[in-house]
């Protein structure tokens, strides 16, 4: 019985370790996007950003911008480098580097009223971040496609279902 319960539980770890994706998308402050009057300490507060993940600032592109600044700049809530500043309203940053990484809405006063965001990215491997979207159907190198998790699953139901009619003769 022990080596049965032993069999699935090898069964259930080695399909969990499959990774299901590689990379996530986050749309800073979600649903309210970029703007006045979120507090993107708490929008960051828990989540695990890796390499390879994508941030997305949704904005109105007539009242607000995106620049990605310094520790330095960050601190006093200026874009010294103009080249960094985007404004189109709608920014999809892919997380090349780990570290930490500055981005400020450089409009008047709004990065000293709220509109900051600092984020620390780590590396691409270890523990899976809890998905914040569904998961990219891309064939990455390192991915596994669904249908051999899929596989992997029933041949680990195949193998449980043939033990327990083995020990049921
Ligand atoms: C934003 O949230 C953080 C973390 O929850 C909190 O420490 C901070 O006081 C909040 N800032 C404002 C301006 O409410
Ligand atoms: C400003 O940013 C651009 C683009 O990232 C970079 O190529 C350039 O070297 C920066 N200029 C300064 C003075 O840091
Ligand atoms: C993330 O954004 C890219 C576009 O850059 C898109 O192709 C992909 O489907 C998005 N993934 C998710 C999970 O939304
Ligand atoms: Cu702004």
């Amino acid at each position: 019985m022990a080596s049965k319960a032993f069999l699935i539980a090898v069964i259930a770890a080695i399909a969990f370790a499959v990774p299901a994706s590689a990379a996530y998308n986050y749309t800073v402050g979600d649903d309210a996007g970029w703007k006045l009057g979120v507090n993107y300490t708490q929008w960051a507060e828990g989540k695990d950003f890796r390499v390879g993940d994508k941030l997305v600032f949704m904005y109105n592109k007539d009242a607000h911008n995106l620049a990605k600044v310094s520790g330095d700049d960050f601190k006093q809530c200026v874009a010294s480098n103009k080249s960094n500043i985007l404004s189109s309203g709608n920014e999809e940053i892919t997380l090349s580097a780990p570290g930490k990484k500055w981005y400020i809405c450089s409009v008047a006063d709004h990065c000293s009223k709220g509109m900051k965001l600092v984020i620390t990215v780590s590396a691409a491997d270890g523990p899976a971040p809890p998905p914040a979207t569904p998961p990219p159907s891309t064939s990455a190198a390192g991915e596994v496609s669904p249908s051999l998790k899929s596989y992997v699953w029933i041949l680990g139901a195949l193998a449980a279902f043939k033990l327990f009619m083995v020990d049921d003769q």
